[in-house]
């Protein structure tokens, strides 16, 4: 599902984090110690290749809602924007804290005049944050930061979502968030 909000595209589709050939920073659903990790992580490690890990290490540990840039290495991709999620249940308030992700990855994306960047589903695995919850903070704080008309570089924000299912609740949300006029 594709729209437009105050000059910015806004997608969601199903995909792999990893093969977003056509956007300049994707978005790592990281650890505090920004090692390989599974999930969207250990895929991203796997596709950029050892040389990630090494340029993390000097950057880490993050703290729970910050993000950090690195270069995408061997990924299609120019920048990797590592986030730490909160944990669902025990990092509080979640909300802030998975917004606080989404906010500063777009303000690094504004510092690094990145057109188009790419969010896979921050806390929604093993951070067990229920996806229709993040979903709501996602978009709605990607909408909030853009009404702010804080970005001057950003086109397009996509949200990728690896099963089908997810990507319904994000078109609902993508509906209701921004109806057709
Ligand atoms: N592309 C897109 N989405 C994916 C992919 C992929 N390749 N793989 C999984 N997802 P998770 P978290 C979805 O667990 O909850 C790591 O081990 C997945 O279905 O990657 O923030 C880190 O090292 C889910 O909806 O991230 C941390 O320790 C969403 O992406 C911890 O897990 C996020 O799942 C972070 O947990």
């Amino acid at each position: 599902m594709v729209k437009q909000f105050k000059g910015v595209t806004l997608e969601c589709l199903q995909g792999n984090i990893t093969a977003q050939r056509d956007i300049t920073a994707i978005v790592n659903a990281a650890n505090a110690w920004l090692r390989k990790g599974g999930g969207v992580a250990g895929a991203i490690h796997s596709a950029a290749g050892p040389g990630l890990e090494q340029e993390c290490r000097p950057l880490a540990p993050i703290k729970t809602g910050e993000a950090v840039i690195t270069g995408g290495h061997n990924l299609p991709n120019r920048f990797v924007i590592h986030c730490l999620g909160p944990v669902y249940g025990v990092d509080k308030p979640e909300p802030i804290l998975l917004g606080n992700c989404y906010r500063n990855a777009l303000k690094l994306a504004e510092q690094n005049k990145i057109d188009s960047i790419a969010f896979p589903a921050i806390s929604t695995g093993i951070f067990g944050y229920p996806l229709a919850e993040a979903a709501e903070v996602a978009v709605k704080t990607v909408m909030e930061v853009i009404a702010a008309s804080k970005l001057e570089h950003l086109k397009l924000v996509r949200f990728v979502l690896f099963g089908q299912q997810d990507l319904r609740v994000y078109e609902e949300v993508f509906s209701r968030l921004m109806p057709e006029k």
